[in-house]
Formats: structure tokens, C-alpha cells, sequence
């Protein structure tokens, strides 16, 4: 993406039936084309449009014939979003007004043109009214899939990251200015004593505070892999739907009813689960049965949860058995106790002691709170989430800035302050700085970045 100045427009509110619809349009030509597409209700068009008034009135073509009632803000340069004039006509949703509003604000040819992803928000970057960070924050913001990410997003976009590191660069920036005078003029500067070692000391403990934080966070960013696994017929589908909460999954009264592998991303408690139903584990002589079977081995290698379901009304059988030996090399296994509506055998509670059981009755839902509790605090307990941090790190670029920002740390704290070494490491430190904020971003990283975005944002 380049930037010029063309006046840009689109519709930032998703497709469909909604109540309104805000098509954005910014740029220097925006206000010229407010003043020409809206009338107020008496049909009187404005020859003055005040900054963040709202009018309410219409959207008409070139003609002067209304196609929408609508609302009209302008917010004026620089006091906008992208800082440059923009103007919001909050129209009707559907499939049709807000499609024909931009249709007739494009037929002002050479005035105005359709926006790229990411553009209003690339233009907010450039013109300084957010740094790289937080435009990133507004893509994350709005993928958001938990609580977690939405509240770390908007953390972000505040410029959480911007401004916890600016005094120590403020600090890093003086002593750059400070040691290039000394080694580049040592007459004619007095002899300046640098201590920038407690500086260095107290940056490098929070560079490890952001860098666990973001290995804190990927659970909850890019989710965590689960199995559901058990014999023919113990309720494993059923436990999905529970889980997903419909009837996404074939239950059945026969044993091998699911023979692939079904493959749902949900939020439980907080956490995004890739989670797989699978083919019971059983001994069989149905070839495809066999492959599912095969297939459930394979994808509980590399699962990091997993729920292994057990009929608790009846005995133990030879496959259960072959189960619970598979269950003794797993880590972070959840057991099942299913079925408890139709009885209790106690043998199987005996026997399965070993692991953490919770019992349930998929069908009737019983259970299933204590099912969450348990869950939730076994996750916080797995995935050390116990401290709630004030920031968590969670973009993979983020961290590998702060991740080459404390290798020079730590080998500067070993040098001596007033040495050139010293001050190229600095160099490096504070281009890393820049890097993070989007000021000396190449062109290709940039792009990168609002490549992710869609239109209209
Ligand atoms: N009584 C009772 N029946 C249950 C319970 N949970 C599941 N079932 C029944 O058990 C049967 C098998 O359930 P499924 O969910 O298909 O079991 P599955 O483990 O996926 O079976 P396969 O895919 O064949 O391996 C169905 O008839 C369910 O209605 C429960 O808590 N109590
Ligand atoms: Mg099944």
C-alpha cells in the first residue's frame, strides 16, 4: 500500500440486514462531497458543515433525489481518525442502501476512490495519529475471541506498549546523544560520567515480564489442542455437542457411530479449544472403522488436552483398560465419569482413582458446571495464569522485538558505557525501539500488517 492523497471510501460496518450502515469516507475532498450527497429534512442542503455536529436529514444521489434518511458527521482535520477530514453518513443496513451510497459517492470520478483493507487505519499510522502497535490493536480488537484478547486489544490500542517504553528510551536517546559527543569530540566535551546501569537493569526485568507474558498468552490467542476419546458408545459426540452446545455431531445408540475425526474450535471458559471427537477406541475388524481408529492414536500424540470419557453405570471392559494404560503417558487428562443418570458402578470410580474424575450425565447436563470449575482452575494451574498481568504480549512480532531487545541488553551490561561498541549496541537497541512503533518499519512489514485488515477499517 502507497499513500497519496486521494479521497478514499468505504462501507466500515459488515454486509447483511443490520439497522444502520456507516459508510467513511476520508480525505480533502470529503467535505466538498458531504455538502454535495446530504440535505437536511426540509431539503435544505448545508453551505456550512460544523465539525462533530450530527445532522440528521438524507443521502441523495447527484440528481437531488434522497436514497436513505440518514445521519452526517464530519470531524475535521486532524481531530479524526485517520487525520485526515473525514465524513460518516450512518445509513440504513441491508444489501442495498449502503451499497448504492457508495455507488453514488464513486460517481464523482477523480474526486474519490474505494478504499483498500486496512487503508483508514494505515492512513491513522502515517499521520501520526497511532503508532504501528496500536493500529495493530485495532485488527486484534476486532478478531478478538475471548475476553482475554478484547481486553488486551484495547490495552493496545491505547498505546499501552508506546508509553511504558518511552522514558527508558527518552533515558537510552540523551546517553546516544551524550556518548557520540564524548567519543566524537573528547576535547571539547567535560568529562560526563554515564550511569545507565540501573536503567538497563530495570529495562531488562520488564523485557522478561513482556516476554513471559506472551508465552502466558498463546493459549488464549492461538488456542490449545483437546481429544475426546473413550470406547464405542460412552457418550464422546455427545460431550462434543454439549461442549459446542448443538447437534453438530451424529449421536447414535450404536457403537462406532463417529468414524472420522470432527474437528470444532470452541471457547471454554476462556480458552479456545481445537477440540477433535473421535472414533472409539475399540478392536475391530471394519476396515475404516480401523483407519479412524488409527487416526485417533496419532492425533492423541500430539493433543495437550484430553478427555477421556468412561461409562461409569457399567464395568470396566478390556478396551477401557487398554484406555486407561494409553492415559498413564498423558499429560493434562480430564476423566469423565459418564452416564451417572443410570447408576453407579464403584469399581470403575475405584479404579480410575489415579487421574482427576469428574462425574456426569452428559445427557441430562449434570454435572457439567463442576465439569467447568474443575476445568478452568486445572487450565490456570497448567498454563501458570495464576498472577493476572497487567499487559500481556500477544502479537509473534512484538515478541520477537523484545525478544532481540534483551539479547543486546544483556550483552551491553557487560561493557564498559564509554566505549563505541557501547554505542552501537544503543544504536541497535533504539532502531529496534522505532521498529516496534512502526518509524523505521520496512515497506514490506508494513504492508504485511495491513494486508490483514479488511475494507473499510
Ligand atoms: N443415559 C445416558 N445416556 C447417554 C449419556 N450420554 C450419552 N448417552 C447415550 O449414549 C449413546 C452413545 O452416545 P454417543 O455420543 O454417540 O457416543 P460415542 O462415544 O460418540 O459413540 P461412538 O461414536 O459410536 O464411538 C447415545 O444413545 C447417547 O444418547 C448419559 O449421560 N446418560
Ligand atoms: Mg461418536
Amino acid at each position: 500500500m502507497t499513500y497519496n492523497l486521494d479521497t478514499i471510501v468505504a462501507i466500515s460496518t459488515p454486509p447483511g440486514y443490520s439497522g444502520i450502515s456507516v459508510i467513511r469516507v476520508s480525505g480533502s475532498n470529503s467535505l466538498d462531497l458531504a455538502k454535495k450527497h446530504f440535505r437536511l429534512k426540509n431539503n435544505v442542503s448545508l453551505a456550512e458543515i460544523e465539525h462533530r455536529k450530527v445532522y440528521l436529514g438524507y443521502f441523495v444521489d447527484s440528481q437531488g433525489s434522497p436514497i436513505d434518511e440518514c445521519l452526517l458527521i464530519y470531524m475535521r482535520s486532524p481531530k479524526s481518525y485517520t487525520g485526515e477530514d473525514v465524513v460518516e453518513f450512518h445509513c440504513h443496513g441491508g444489501s442495498i442502501i449502503p451499497a448504492r451510497v457508495v455507488e453514488e459517492i464513486l460517481k464523482n470520478e477523480g474526486l474519490v476512490r474505494y478504499a483498500e483493507p486496512g487503508e483508514f487505519t494505515y492512513r491513522a499510522f502515517l499521520n501520526g495519529k497511532k503508532d504501528l502497535t496500536q493500529a495493530e490493536a485495532v485488527e486484534s480488537l476486532i478478531h478478538s475471541k475471548t475476553y482475554f484478547q478484547q481486553k488486551n486489544a484495547l490495552k493496545q490500542l491505547d498505546g499501552y506498549l508506546g508509553t511504558k517504553l518511552r522514558d527508558y528510551f527518552n533515558i537510552f536517546e540523551e546517553t546516544r546523544l551524550a556518548l557520540e559527543a564524548i567519543i566524537n569530540f573528547p576535547e571539547d566535551v567535560e568529562n560526563v560520567l554515564i550511569n545507565i546501569e540501573p536503567t538497563l537493569n530495570e529495562f531488562s526485568l520488564f523485557l522478561d515480564e513482556l516476554i513471559s507474558s506472551y508465552n502466558e498468552s498463546q493459549p488464549y490467542i492461538s488456542g490449545v489442542s483437546a481429544i475426546i476419546i473413550g470406547k464405542p458408545n460412552v457418550g464422546k459426540s455427545s460431550f462434543m455437542n454439549l461442549l459446542l452446545n448443538n447437534e453438530r455431531v451424529i449421536v447414535s445408540p450404536f457403537p462406532g457411530t463417529t468414524r472420522d475425526l470432527i474437528e470444532e474450535t470452541i471457547v471454554l471458559e476462556g480458552i479456545p479449544l481445537k477440540i477433535i471427537d473421535t472414533a472409539g477406541i475399540r478392536f475391530t475388524n471394519d476396515p475404516i472403522e480401523s483407519i479412524g481408529i488409527e487416526k485417533t492414536k496419532s492425533k492423541l500424540d500430539s493433543a495437550q488436552i484430553v478427555f477421556a470419557i468412561f461409562d461409569v453405570s457399567d464395568k470396566l471392559t478390556e478396551e477401557d483398560r487398554e484406555i486407561i494404560k494409553i492415559l498413564r503417558n498423558k499429560k493434562n487428562v480430564f476423566v469423565i465419569l459418564n452416564k451417572i443418570d443410570k447408576g453407579e458402578n464403584i469399581d470403575v470410580v475405584r479404579e480410575l482413582m489415579e487421574f482427576k474424575c469428574i462425574k456426569m450425565s452428559i445427557k441430562t447436563g449434570n454435572g457439567f458446571e463442576e465439569f467447568k470449575k474443575i476445568f478452568r482452575e486445572s487450565i490456570l494451574e497448567i498454563y501458570s495464569f495464576s498472577v493476572d498481568k497487567e499487559f500481556y504480549v500477544t502479537s509473534p512480532r512484538h515478541n520477537q522485538i523484545f525478544l532481540e531487545m534483551k539479547q543486546i541488553v544483556s550483552e551491553i551490561v557487560k561493557r564498559k558505557a564509554q566505549t563505541e561498541e557501547f554505542l552501537f549496541a544503543l544504536n541497535d537497541l533504539i532502531s529496534l525501539y522505532d521498529r516496534l512503533l512502526g518509524r523505521n518499519a520496512s515497506e514490506e512489514e508494513i504492508n504485511k500488517i495491513f494486508s490483514r485488515f479488511c475494507i473499510g477499517k
